[in-house]
């Protein structure tokens, strides 16, 4: 919850339509690196939802006036630092037309918002306020109007939104059927080259499909392009949904703030984020990709027809579009594994988000700074709320809603309101309470009792379900939420005696019971994750054990492996206890399971990281302990390797792949467990094996897999200096070398580490994805960021210093690093808060990261 005090702060309740129509929009842009023109064309007509004389308010930051014409008269606007007025006695009754040029200066544009330019090349990034910086301009999700573009400049290719109107020597003109918000304008232009395809929609129309990429890229696009096809192929199979122009663009750009985005017909992607073929991409970058180029795709629904009526309802478009692409991935892969890697991400990312100080409903209702709400708890918490509305109204209402939501909504500014009444009309239920998911942050403890008691008839089996909906920022008191919980029981044999039954809790305690039971049956709680709460039961290790062996929802069984792996580590943490024999047996029965699929068992052996067992061990009331948890994990690694033993080898070499490369499930799923043996295995072998992998390695995957396993044992210098030598001129690649080296750095030599990679003249804290790479890997090492002398947390809020001037988005999002500030020992506390009051005292500090850190200190 953002602080309501700050005069800067945006409230939904103040929600007005704006008093202008603007059906058309014809821009004019005469491109310059340092003296771009901008010329804007505006049609506005009033709007009949706000009655009256209306001045005219216009959004407009880092702007250079040169002219402004209403019907054709020269005005001179009111102007100040966030845009101009016209004042209603200055504008005709009816409709009329804006004109205005601006200058703005892209090369200067470290921030990478609006219109800036990356190794030469300009491209745009709106989303959300961005379009502001380019022209004056209701710069408003739920302004939509058609945009006819012209683009001037002496690069071979211009590039915007909808289809291509005509081009000439340096110039092209693109028009956009579709009404949008600015937010979803894009403008590219560069010395480009495509990998062209095409695609052919249901209704038989033909589409022309480009990667756009810097010559030398061009090998790095046929993964993308076939996931582009992959998803058009599903939007319109499993939604019904088509492609709706004559083109599909999507542009690779070096410096991006974050993965990509869905501008209309003309996708803008952090390169990292598209680019890939074996040799430089990893398995895990190619199922990234894959992912991405999906959602941003499926926007073209889910954002782009329909979109969202104010900042507010963001998680009317991303909550929805990420449980599309999740969706999506689990169908083009494997559904169990899809649902553990979300769970994982899930809880490292938004349950810590949903714990801190930066807590946040999933719809807001106040922000200073809305680039700052795009955040775990808006994506992947707003995909979990779809996928529980879809798990308690079935999958044949959740299709018939969606028709519905595109029907109904098509071409409009929707609201989550708008959604959730495309739910009720079509099942006639009151999602009135199901509706706390949105507005109430935090997330919900659910506390199980059993009974059993046995009868003539069979049994009686009654589960108790208890939630308690803590205390989040802002938000002191919470009703009850509606928590599917989906359970199956099995019996003492492994049998499944009451297959998947979802519970629907309703109340703060409410009993559920099943009858007719030949003996006490094991409860599998919570299958398949089917709602985002913490299961706060504790089961004897036997009975965790019995599930990891025998559990048939195979999300529940990773669960209870995983489960089990934090019993034994919160133990050999707090207590000094030996890790337990039930798990590492369970572990190796596991391990060598051939009838499990390789991917499956790569997670399942992988265990609990540092950042996760502070999380596990402050829920449940401990002062986490940096240096502890990291030696205990180290231990049970070990542990681990000597109960699997002498099969690893084995293992490790059975899972080798050969032939041709595929980045496929299949494939990639064998890379992993070989990977996952190979690091257990190097625990015994003194990195023998992970030396010949890597000297042996065919692909990224496994060359980057085993030097980040010789690294994590404190080994791989030469192979460090190898990789170095081979990619030194490969960013994309570079960047991980990077990272890896921050990630494994040893905790007492991380500042020096970092110290070292920063004053490379490789370095660039311009780019996005350098600086990610290694203040990214930096503050995920736990032990090392968290170190007790505090010079992690010194160095941190020195580069967020450093960096906010330059580019604030960026630096606002790095500074979550510090998020998890109420889990640690006093000390460390009292130094976190010493930085983070040392970064609000910073001169001119951005409204970013000011928010930021306003939010965190203010618990
Ligand atoms: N909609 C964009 C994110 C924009 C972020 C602005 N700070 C990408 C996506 O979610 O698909
Ligand atoms: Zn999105």
């Amino acid at each position: 919850m953002p602080d309501t005090t700050d005069p800067r702060t945006i409230r939904l309740a103040d929600y007005q339509p704006f008093a202008f129509l603007l059906p058309q929009v014809a821009l004019t842009f005469r491109l310059a690196p340092q003296a771009t023109r901008v010329l804007a064309r505006l049609d506005f007509t009033p709007n009949p939802a706000r009655p009256g004389r209306h001045d005219l308010r216009l959004h407009g930051e880092a702007l250079r006036l040169i002219s402004a014409a209403v019907d054709g008269r020269a005005v001179v606007p009111a102007l100040d630092d966030t845009g101009l007025t016209i004042a209603a006695a200055d504008l005709p009754e009816g409709a009329f037309t804006l004109e205005t040029e601006v200058e703005i200066a892209p090369e200067a544009n470290t921030a990478l918002e609006g219109l800036y330019m990356s190794r030469g090349m300009y491209c745009t990034q709106c989303e959300a306020e961005g379009f502001r910086k380019i022209t004056y301009y209701p710069d408003r999700p739920d302004v939509m109007a058609r945009f006819r573009v012209r683009i001037e400049g002496d690069l071979p290719v211009l590039l915007s939104n909808g289809n291509p109107l005509g081009q000439g020597p340096c110039w092209a003109e693109w028009d956009d059927p579709w009404p949008k918000p600015a937010y979803l304008f894009a403008l590219v232009a560069g010395d480009l080259v495509a990998h062209p395809d095409r695609f052919i929609t249901a209704s038989g129309r033909e589409v022309a499909l480009n990667i756009w990429v810097r010559p030398g890229d061009e090998d790095r696009c046929a993964w993308g392009m076939e996931a582009l096809k992959k998803s058009m192929t599903w939007d319109e199979e499993v939604y019904g949904r088509e492609y709706d122009l004559d083109i599909f663009n999507i542009v690779a750009v070096d410096d991006f703030n974050m993965g990509a985005m869905e501008n209309k017909g003309l996708n803008i992607f952090n390169s990292k984020a598209v680019l890939a073929n074996a040799a430089t991409a990893t398995d895990d970058d190619f199922a990234r990709i894959e992912a991405i180029i999906a959602h941003e795709y499926f926007h073209n629904w889910t954002g782009n027809r329909i979109t969202c009526r104010d900042w507010f309802q963001l998680c009317l478009k991303e909550g929805l579009t990420v449980y599309r692409d999740q969706q999506f991935s689990g169908d083009m892969r494997s559904h169990a594994v899809k649902r553990i890697e979300d769970v994982l991400m899930l809880r490292a990312r938004q349950f810590r988000e949903d714990q801190g100080p930066l807590a946040h409903a999933v719809r807001p209702d106040s922000f200073v700074e809305i680039n700052n709400f795009y955040t775990a708890t808006v994506y992947e918490k707003g995909a979990e709320v779809i996928g529980m509305l879809r798990r308690m109204v079935g999958d044949d209402a959740y299709a018939q809603a969606l028709d519905l939501y595109f029907a109904r909504h098509d071409g409009q500014a929707a609201t989550i309101e708008d959604w959730l009444t495309v739910f009720e009309d079509t099942t006639a239920r009151d999602l009135s309470q199901f509706k706390r998911w949105y507005t109430e942050a935090g997330t919900p403890r659910l506390k199980v009792y059993e009974a059993w008691s046995p009868g003539p008839q069979g049994g009686t089996y009654t589960l108790t379900l208890a939630q308690e909906n803590p205390p989040t920022p802002g938000q002191p008191e919470k009703g009850a939420k509606v928590i599917p919980v989906a359970v199956g029981l099995l019996n003492p044999n492994g049998d499944e005696v009451v297959p998947t039954t979802v519970l629907e809790l309703t109340k703060p305690v409410q009993s559920f019971a099943f009858e007719g039971l030949a003996a006490r049956p094991i409860p599998s709680i919570l299958r398949g994750f089917s709602a985002p709460v913490v299961l706060e039961r504790e089961v004897p290790a036997a009975e965790r054990a019995f599930l990891l062996a025998h559990d048939t929802d195979p999300f529940n069984r990773w669960e209870a492996g995983r489960a089990l792996a934090k019993d034994v580590l919160a133990r050999m943490i707090t207590q000094g206890a030996a890790p337990l024999p039930d798990f590492l047996d369970g572990m190796a029965r596991l391990a060598f399971d051939e009838g499990l699929d390789p991917a499956f068992r790569a997670l399942a052996l992988r265990l609990p990281g540092e950042d996760d067992m502070a999380a596990t061990l402050a829920q449940s009331g401990h002062v986490p302990d940096p240096a502890r948890i990291r030696s205990a994990r180290q231990a049970l690694s070990l542990a681990l390797a000597q109960a699997l033993g002498p099969r690893l080898a084995g293992l490790e070499a059975a899972m080798r792949v050969e032939g041709p490369f595929s980045a496929e499930a299949g494939p990639a799923g064998r890379r992993a467990l070989r990977l996952a043996a190979l690091a257990l295995l190097t625990r015994l072998d003194g990195g023998a094996a992970a030396r010949a992998a890597y000297a042996a390695a065919g692909n990224m995957t496994e060359s980057f897999g085993a030097l980040a396993i010789l690294l994590e044992a404190g080994q791989g210098t030469a192979q460090l200096a190898d990789f170095e030598a081979r990619w030194k001129g490969d960013r994309l690649v570079m960047d991980k070398w990077f990272a890896v080296q921050a990630a494994m750095a040893a905790p007492e030599s991380l500042p020096a580490v970092v110290a070292r990679l920063t004053a490379r003249p490789d370095f660039d804290m311009k780019n996005p994805n350098r600086f990610r790479a290694v203040l990214g890997g930096f503050t995920g090492n736990h032990a090392g960021f968290h170190h007790e002398s505090g010079a992690g947390y010194a160095l941190l809020a020195d580069w967020l210093i450093r960096l906010d001037p330059v580019n604030p988005q960026t630096a606002a999002r790095m500074s979550t690093a510090f998020e998890t500030w109420p889990r640690y020992d006093a000390d460390r506390q009292a130094m976190i808060r010493a930085a983070l009051q040392r970064i609000l005292a910073a001169p001119g500090l951005s409204r970013d990261l000011s928010e930021m850190v306003g939010r965190m200190l203010a618990i």
